[in-house]
């Protein structure tokens, strides 16, 4: 399915043509294909496709322009059309009916020019090679070595892996890889009496860890006692089989600031991991080992502890107390207080607790390249099978907060500027994914009806 560049139920085409949108360049996702050489990829380059506007029976190709980029979609004018803008048309870069230029002459393929601006020139010949004099075109290997990179991915089909219960956001489960699409896994819990018992999340996500993780570091795992024991012997001694997915294959955790170190009752700020498009009130409620942290959402509704979730000391979706207030955000304040009249001293005061110190937390800020407005490709967290059309609507440091195009802003989601849940614009054509299209208009709720969401469970 890869590259194939087959039809999807949305078009980005019309849409970025209709909108005028801006989409987010490729290289400001670090964790996608191509991402680090983006940079030679440009307006200008050349590049060899099917001539559409011709009418020989056997398939011809012609020389084509990047006018335009967009994510991974690239806007292309056939050659000789000058600045004439009406036959330009929307390919993605990265799927196999693109070539570098020269790709026609080692396979014996004709160029043949457009019928609509045959008349414009009669040696050709001489000026495709003015125009292609200094040019720049695709690298020789380019959609081999995607390929490649898309088939080696470090978690395979199959393998075991641990990760966060969808039901209960506290504790882990064990869950078996059924496919990995474009670094993406779609996972089986394995204990699962229920069919489809499917959780989607990114190899390179936080939510996803080796066998034998939970134990080793204290998280709560829902898992067989035969599991347990085997998983932890596995980790103890590193002597995994070879369907077990293995720390090596994750993303290493950063290093903390030197010196102190996050306390059991230390409030601060956080994303609510059950409604992304709220900072709220939080606090630490355990230490678990190697600076993992279970945060509490102060005045959530489940009081077992069942919504405590694991944020890394080093994550970037926790903030000091005071963050909100300091980049004019709306904090979600405990339920017994009223939205806009929250304020963090009476409540350390009342709670008689402390605010963790600013010192832990990474206040690195990447130049990431994300501008408010640019459209992305986004997975909606809530119900992570899905990729939708989105929008970057607000900028806090390295924090984007995501738009849903189409649908209310409860819906919106605070992601870090490296998210590995946020891809360009092309990213689901490229590896043969569904993208969900903006909510139709008469889909919509009208207003006068809408009902505020709650914070709900990931299904
Ligand atoms: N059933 C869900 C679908 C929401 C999908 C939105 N994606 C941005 C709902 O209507 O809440």
């Amino acid at each position: 399915k890869f590259g194939s560049g087959s039809s999807r139920a949305f078009d980005w085409s019309s849409y970025i043509n209709q909108t005028n949108a801006i989409a987010a360049p490729v290289s400001c996702f670090k964790h996608c294909l191509m991402s680090e050489s983006w940079d030679n990829i440009a307006v200008g380059m050349k590049v060899e496709v099917i001539n559409t506007d011709c009418q020989l029976q056997n398939e011809a190709y012609w020389i084509a322009t990047v006018v335009q980029l967009a994510g991974y979609r690239s806007l292309l004018r056939y050659e000789g059309f000058g600045n004439d803008s009406s036959m330009d048309f929307w390919m993605n870069l990265c799927t196999k009916n693109i070539h570098p230029v020269g790709w026609c002459a080692t396979h014996g393929k004709p160029l043949v020019p457009p019928k609509t601006i045959l008349h414009k020139y009669t040696d050709w010949k001489d000026f495709l090679v003015k125009r292609l004099t200094g040019s720049r075109t695709l690298p020789q290997n380019f959609y081999a070595r995607l390929q490649d990179c898309f088939q080696n991915t470090p978690v395979k089909k199959g393998m075991f892996v641990e990760v966060v219960d969808k039901m209960c956001v506290s504790a882990m489960r064990v869950a078996r890889v059924e496919e990995v699409i474009g670094g993406r896994l779609k996972l089986h819990y394995v204990d699962s009496k229920v069919e489809n018992d499917e959780f989607w999340c990114h190899q390179q996500s936080s939510l996803v860890h080796p066998v034998g993780w939970s134990q080793l570091v204290g998280h709560k795992l829902h898992a067989s006692t035969e599991y347990r024991t085997e998983s932890l012997n596995k980790a103890a001694l590193r002597k995994y089989t070879e369907l077990d997915s293995t720390p090596d294959l994750f993303p290493k955790t950063k290093n903390l600031p030197p010196g102190a170190r996050f306390q059991v009752g230390m409030k601060l700020e956080a994303i609510d991991p059950l409604n992304l498009s709220s900072i709220c009130v939080a606090t630490v409620n355990k230490v678990l080992r190697n600076n993992y942290l279970m945060i509490g959402i102060d005045g959530s509704a489940a009081e077992n502890g069942s919504d405590w979730f694991c944020y890394h000391a080093t994550s970037p979706c926790i903030f000091p107390v005071g963050f909100c207030e300091i980049n004019h955000l709306d904090i979600t304040p405990p339920r017994c207080h009223n939205k806009g009249q929250f304020k963090w001293i009476d409540y350390l005061r009342q709670t008689k607790s402390s605010a963790a110190p600013v010192k832990l937390f990474d206040k690195d800020i990447p130049r990431h390249g994300f501008k408010v407005g640019m459209k992305i490709e986004a997975v909606d967290l809530m119900e992570p099978r899905l990729i939708c059309v989105a929008t970057v609507k607000r900028i806090v440091g390295r924090l984007l907060r995501v738009h849903f195009d189409g649908w209310e802003s409860t819906y919106d989601q605070w992601v870090d500027c490296h998210s590995v849940d946020i891809y360009p614009v092309g990213w689901c054509e490229m590896v043969g994914y569904h993208l969900e299209g903006p909510r139709p208009k008469e889909l919509s709720r009208p207003q006068m009806m809408s009902v505020p969401k709650k914070r709900k469970s990931k299904s």
